[in-house]
């Protein structure tokens, strides 16, 4: 089976020539997913030797490159900037205005919904220090209803006050069950639904409170016109989950419908969005120019996903506002490159040269890159490049040398990436532990937020980089968060295409569950990792807020991206929509 796409004649030709004459067989264990592998496999045929390749088989982006370069919105406009101004003066004014407890929590909350709170970040800090204090102090002897308890207690655990489960206690009936009265309460019932999200382990009201309100929510989607809307939003992804851009893109929608809007926040958030996003489009246009000029990459690889607007989208999602820029251009430069050394190794290298291709990456040694093919000799100059113009920067920008830490995590990510090969030659199946304990490295990040540990402030102590270079809790859980999603959304055309079992293959294997059931097990173990990640990037975290953020927002990220299905290489029309709305379409203003 030849495939037209996969690589140019003379390029095959120029990189057989200088392999060592062996022969490679693929064919030689009997799995199913081996059997797949070679129906979507190209055979290359040099002299004595026969090559099978598989292949991606990788549609073309849907953004192409002249398409990026024409975007142009009106919002970067001084007319536009200057109202956003005497709105955010206005929208400070409200905020001062508010007095009541729950209005403030109200607003509070309707600011971050609506992504325009990161203007307000220290008037925002000093209400709910108070309202933490008040809470202390007990003083308060009023009787609160569900929603307010609920809502108080998700803005001070996200603004990382302690505050116990305890304060649900007292929905509780004499069986220590919610209350069925509460099951009419859809208000408070969402409210409790988004707060059971902020859990650690072991907090068993908590987990109570999900449980409940989930079965109580789904009757009143049925019913329920108002909130139907409200409901299947928060069913579909809690707050807790979901990134700040998707959210607020899908909230000033559900914000301008309320009868009890506010107008100047109204305004202030869609022109604030689409100002944000004017420059989300500059930046694209410039990664876009890298890619362009990098193309060696494309072409001369075509074994590789080019998959440029959603390696950039993907860190709107990570941190979208206007000071990250730095952090996204760099970011999806990384997506870049590993992406091309991910499909370097699942795809289309044979076992062999990836074990030299590992060798070199553990040795960073540029003078023994003509032991390896072409291809490989591309990849590897790319990315040592890249890891040195990224080093370069921070070196200048802040005197610090960071090789030694870039070096490590590419040669974490590439050992795990052969440790899979190696599985998949042999055939073997892992537990889901041993899997996993390979995984939550492979999917590489660990590599990601070591990169944008560097791109956002933090202490550089010794006792902090020892944090990140180990992958402290808040880096782990996000990783392992990350892999089981990408496991759900990908792991079916992985192993068509030939691949090892992921997740939910290890766990069916080994405990003889059906596929449901281990993709039921798979979303219960990425709820079981939020609690620790809850409890990891709270209180005594050693990193920034900055990078704490970007780390859940990492899992939140693609939470989102692999919802429904593989939002990165096979799109769908849910996140092709998403990347619209998100970065190509502003917000109508009137
Ligand atoms: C998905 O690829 C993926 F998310 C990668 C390679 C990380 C970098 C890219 C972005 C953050 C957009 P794939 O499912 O092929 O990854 P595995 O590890 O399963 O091969
Ligand atoms: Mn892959
Ligand atoms: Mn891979
Ligand atoms: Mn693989
Ligand atoms: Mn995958």
């Amino acid at each position: 089976i030849i495939n037209a796409n996969i690589a140019k004649p003379n390029a095959i030709t120029a990189f057989n020539n200088k392999l060592p004459k062996r022969s490679f067989h693929v064919g030689t264990s009997t799995t199913k997913s081996t059997a797949n592998a070679i129906k979507n496999s190209v055979i290359i045929k040099h002299d004595d030797q026969t090559v099978i390749r598989r292949s991606g088989n990788y549609g073309p982006p849907i953004w192409e490159f002249d398409y990026i370069q024409s975007l142009n919105t009106k919002y970067s406009g001084k007319r536009h900037v200057e109202r956003a101004y005497e709105l955010q003066k206005q929208v400070k004014r409200i905020i001062d205005q508010a007095v009541e407890p729950l209005d403030q929590l109200e607003l509070i909350d309707n600011l971050q919904r609506l992504g325009i709170s990161y203007h307000f970040e220290d008037e925002i800090k000093q209400i709910m220090t108070n309202i933490n204090k008040k809470h202390c102090e007990k003083h308060d002897p009023k009787i609160k209803k569900l929603y307010e308890t609920a809502l108080e207690f998700r803005l001070l655990r996200q603004h990382g006050f302690n505050v116990s489960q305890e304060i649900f206690d007292c929905f509780k009936n004499e069986n220590g069950d919610f209350a069925k009265i509460l099951c009419s309460d859809i208000k408070g019932l969402l409210q409790l639904y988004e707060a059971s999200f902020m859990s650690t382990e072991g907090e068993s009201t908590l987990d109570m409170a999900r449980e409940f309100t989930m079965k109580h929510l789904q009757d009143h989607q049925r019913v329920d016109q108002d909130y139907a809307r409200l409901v299947h939003h928060a069913l579909e992804l809690p707050l807790h989950w979901i990134i700040p851009r998707g959210e607020a893109r899908w909230f000033i929608d559900v914000y301008a419908e309320r009868s009890d809007r506010n107008p100047i926040l109204l305004e202030f958030a869609k022109l604030d969005f689409n100002i944000v996003q004017a420059s989300h489009q500059q930046e694209l246009k410039s990664v876009s120019s890298w890619w362009q000029r990098t193309a060696a990459i494309a072409e001369n690889l075509p074994f590789v996903r080019d998959r440029l607007v959603e390696y950039y989208f993907w860190n709107v999602g990570v941190q979208f506002e206007p000071q990250y820029g730095c952090f996204r251009t760099i970011e999806s430069k990384v997506n870049a490159v590993i992406t091309t050394i991910d499909d370097m190794y699942d795809v289309y290298g044979t076992l062999e040269e990836l074990e030299l291709f590992t060798d070199i990456v553990e040795r960073w040694d540029v003078n023994q890159i003509d032991q390896l093919p072409e291809y490989m000799q591309i990849c590897f100059l790319a990315l040592y490049n890249f890891v040195h113009e990224v080093a370069y920067e921070v070196l200048k920008e802040k005197g610090l040398m960071i090789i030694p830490y870039l070096r490590k995590a590419w040669t974490d990510l590439c050992r795990t990436y052969l440790q899979e090969m190696k599985w998949y030659s042999a055939g073997y199946t892992p537990t889901l532990e041993e899997y996993m304990n390979n995984a939550w490295i492979s999917i590489s990040a660990p590599l990601i937020l070591v990169h944008g540990f560097f791109s956002v402030p933090n202490r550089i102590d010794k006792e902090t980089l020892g944090y990140m270079e180990n992958y402290h809790g808040v880096i782990r859980w996000s990783s392992i968060i990350f892999r089981l999603a990408n496991d759900l959304a990908t792991s079916s055309d992985e192993l068509k295409r030939g691949d090892i079992p992921k997740s939910i293959q290890c766990y069916m294997n080994e405990t003889g569950v059906s596929e449901d059931e281990a993709r039921n097990h798979m979303r219960f173990l990425i709820l079981e990792t939020w609690k620790k990640m809850n409890k990891d990037a709270g209180v005594g975290c050693p990193f920034s807020q900055q990078f704490i953020e970007m780390s859940k927002n990492t899992a939140r990220m693609s939470q989102y991206m692999f919802q429904y299905g593989d939002g990165v290489t096979m799109s769908n029309p849910i996140t092709q929509d998403r990347i619209s709305t998100l970065i190509f379409e502003p917000i109508p203003l009137a």
